[in-house]
């Protein structure tokens, strides 16, 4: 296992069309590949991930909501506050399709660990199902909706080459990405 480069935006090749995986893909490369995309994910820290982010573009998407787990006991934090632990649900999507998006629209902040520290509000709709394959190749559909559904939403768009940001008005589009090159050249 090891963790990988995440591009930044504006790297060119967050733009790629992302190719399928074909039958047969479905092999130790990609699992090394799932593997390191989890890696990299978690000490990001994000909740998603896309194998363009990484340069890979295939594809193949990664979740962890890592939502607070509301059964487990509270833990006190270093600065000892009281914390609920995330519970843990890696999710793997290969070739995975949206189907049946709701008309109904939700708003959640966004955020992008390819454009990183820039958070605006990206409305997108509230439920949807998803086809997808397993490291298998073994073909799954399940409903989506809350945080997960916007997620898989997000890193779709990645296997397209878009960009959270590509979803506001031009204007707000320029402040997001003239405040990420202060910030690179700040640090
Ligand atoms: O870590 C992430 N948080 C997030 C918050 C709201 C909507 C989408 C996301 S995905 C993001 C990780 C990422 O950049 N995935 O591509
Ligand atoms: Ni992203």
């Amino acid at each position: 296992m090891a963790i990988r480069e995440i591009l930044e935006a504006p790297d060119p090749r967050l733009k790629t069309v992302s190719v399928p995986v074909e039958p047969g893909e479905f092999n130790d490369e990609l699992k090394t590949l799932v593997d390191d995309m989890f890696e990299t994910m978690y000490d990001a820290p994000g909740i998603g991930l896309a194998a363009i982010q990484v340069g890979v573009p295939k594809r193949v998407l990664v979740i962890d909501l890592q939502e607070p787990d509301e059964e487990a006991e509270p833990v006190k934090g270093e600065d000892g506050v009281e914390r609920q632990p995330a519970k843990s649900d890696p999710r793997i999507f290969i070739n995975p399709e949206i189907l049946d998006p709701a008309e109904e629209l939700v708003t959640y902040q966004e955020g992008c660990l390819s454009v990183p520290d820039i958070f605006a509000d990206i409305d997108r709709p509230a439920t949807c199902r998803v086809r997808y394959q397993d490291l298998d190749g073994k073909t799954h559909e399940e409903a989506l909706g809350g945080l997960m559904a916007t997620c898989l939403q997000h890193e779709m768009d990645h296997l397209e080459g878009i960009l959270f940001i590509d979803h506001l008005s031009r204007l707000k589009r320029q402040m997001a990405l003239k405040k990420l090159k202060k910030m690179r050249e700040a640090a």
